[in-house]
This record gives C-alpha cells, sequence and structure tokens, in this order.
C-alpha cells in the first residue's frame, strides 16, 4: 500500500518547517502544496527540501484550498499511491497519528478515512473558537441527515483518501468549501466513509479565512451553497444518465426490448 501524505500551505512561516520536519519521521513520500504565500513559507520550504526530500507544488498567484486538495489527488494518481492522507501545516494536525491513517486504510474496508475532533472526548485538548464549532455542527448535522453518513466532524482537513475512488469524483471547488463538495460526491458515488479520533488543536485565535468568509453567516450561507449545488448537480447528471440508458437499448436480456415494442 503506497501512501503520499499531501499538505496545503499558505503563509505558515511560523510551522511549516517544524510540521514538515515531523511528518518526514512518520511518512516517506510527502506533497507540499505551497500556494502563493506571501510570507517567508516559499524560502523556508527551499532551505528544507533539499534535505527532506519534498515534493513541491508552486503557485505564483494563490488558487486555494480546494484547488490544492484537488492537486494533491491528481498528483497521487499520477505518482501511483493508492492512498493520499491530506494535513494541514499549522500544527492543529499531529504527524504521529499519520500511522493511525495508515491502519485504518490497510482495513481496506473505506474508501475516506477522516479524522473526527469530535468523535472522542479525551482528545479534546482545546477548545474551538464558538463559530467554528457552530458552524462545524450545523453543516455535520445536515451532511448526516441528507446522506445517511454519521460523520461527527466535516470539516477536518486531516483525511486519508482512496486515490481510486476520488478518481471517480466530479470536484472543482477552488476554495474553503471544499469539504462540503466532497462528501457530496463521496454520497452520489457510494463511497463508504468513516472516522478516527485525531487530536482538537487549537492553537491560533486570530487565524483568519479572508476572502469575507470571516463573517459567520457568510460562511455558513457560503458552505450551504457550495452543499447545495453539488447535490442538486449529482441529481441533473445522474438524471441524464438515467435517460440517455432508457434510450439507448441495452444489452439484450431475451425477451421483448423495449425499443423494438
Ligand atoms: N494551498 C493552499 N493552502 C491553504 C489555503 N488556505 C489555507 N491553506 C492551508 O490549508 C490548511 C487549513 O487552513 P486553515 O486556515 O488552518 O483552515 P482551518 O483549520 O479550517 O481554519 P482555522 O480554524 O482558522 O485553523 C492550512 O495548512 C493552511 O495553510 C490556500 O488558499 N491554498
Ligand atoms: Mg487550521
Amino acid at each position: 500500500m503506497r501512501t503520499l501524505i499531501a499538505i496545503p500551505v499558505y503563509n505558515e512561516a511560523a510551522t511549516v518547517e517544524s510540521v514538515l520536519r515531523t511528518v518526514r519521521r512518520h511518512a516517506g513520500d510527502v506533497l507540499v502544496i505551497d500556494d502563493g504565500s506571501t510570507d517567508d513559507t516559499a524560502e523556508i520550504i527551499n532551505r528544507v527540501r533539499p534535505e527532506l526530500g519534498l515534493d513541491l507544488i508552486r503557485h505564483e498567484a494563490n488558487a486555494g484550498y480546494g484547488r490544492a486538495m484537488r492537486e494533491a489527488f491528481a498528483r497521487a494518481h499520477r505518482g501511483g499511491y493508492d492512498w493520499v492522507i491530506t494535513m494541514d501545516c499549522d500544527e492543529q494536525h499531529e504527524p504521529g497519528s499519520i500511522p493511525a491513517f495508515i491502519d485504518a486504510a490497510r482495513q481496506d474496508d473505506l474508501d475516506i478515512v477522516s479524522g473526527s475532533r469530535y468523535l472522542d472526548p479525551r482528545f479534546a485538548a482545546d477548545r474551538p473558537p464558538e463559530d467554528r464549532r457552530t458552524i462545524n455542527k450545523a453543516l455535520t448535522t445536515e451532511i448526516n441527515a441528507r446522506f445517511g453518513f454519521e460523520l461527527t466532524d466535516a470539516f477536518c482537513g486531516f483525511k486519508a483518501h482512496r486515490v481510486s475512488a476520488m478518481r471517480r469524483l466530479r470536484l472543482d471547488d477552488d476554495g474553503y468549501a471544499f469539504p462540503m463538495q466532497l462528501w457530496a460526491e463521496a454520497n452520489a458515488h457510494g463511497l463508504r466513509v468513516g472516522e478516527i479520533p485525531v487530536r482538537l488543536i487549537y492553537n491560533d485565535y486570530n487565524r483568519t479565512f479572508g476572502g469575507g468568509l470571516d463573517d459567520p453567516q457568510v460562511r455558513l450561507r457560503h458552505y450551504r451553497e457550495v452543499l447545495d449545488a453539488a447535490i442538486e448537480r449529482s441529481a441533473r447528471l445522474d438524471a441524464q444518465t438515467a435517460t440517455r440508458t432508457v434510450g439507448t437499448p441495452g444489452p439484450c436480456c431475451g425477451g421483448p426490448c423495449p425499443s423494438e415494442s
């Protein structure tokens, strides 16, 4: 089972070196997606890259978290990896949990192993800002209600993804709402999703999303819009496929084919 670790990075000069050094202790193949950072992130990555043997995708201009995820899936596919584990670079995800994701993936009964900061109260090291918790709870409840999932954390960026399953999904969101599209497409393609507990770490209460998403109402509305659009699109595409199938005579089952009646 070949696994790639993929880390999206945007302005993480304070933590990028320690995260990459620690990850390297738990993983062989590491991809960094440096997305037009404007602080010292790029210089730091360039300095440690030869020693740590990192694979790198760099954008001159910021393209977004979702874009980075999609590029990680594509690079994992091209590299012939079976699984790609994504994790953040702000020290909210412990590299020491990577073996737990690999073990869960190795069970071979899931397509997405999602970290959850709310699955096991013993893992609740810190308290997230109220707006983060409220929005997470609201959307996680909605996603479970609509897809029949039993998630406890729909927003954790620490996940293991089966590369072949990701290939089947129609993903095109570039921003922070990417997880909404991922869950909708996972449902539409019947993927098996599950969770493992990860530590809830909150070390910087001044972090921002930017792009107007720091207003919780705006952010909630945006996530819902992306979720609704993904659900509506897959329903539309499924309907088109169904119509096409009805239109085209299928393999003859020996009985009178509908098209001939
Ligand atoms: N490639 C890329 N990575 C990004 C972008 N925005 C954020 N990231 C990275 O994605 C990860 C998650 O971003 P965060 O801003 O921490 O998102 P979050 O954890 O939901 O929000 P916080 O609760 O504020 O930490 C971090 O490693 C960021 O550096 C982006 O535009 N492009
Ligand atoms: Mg974070």
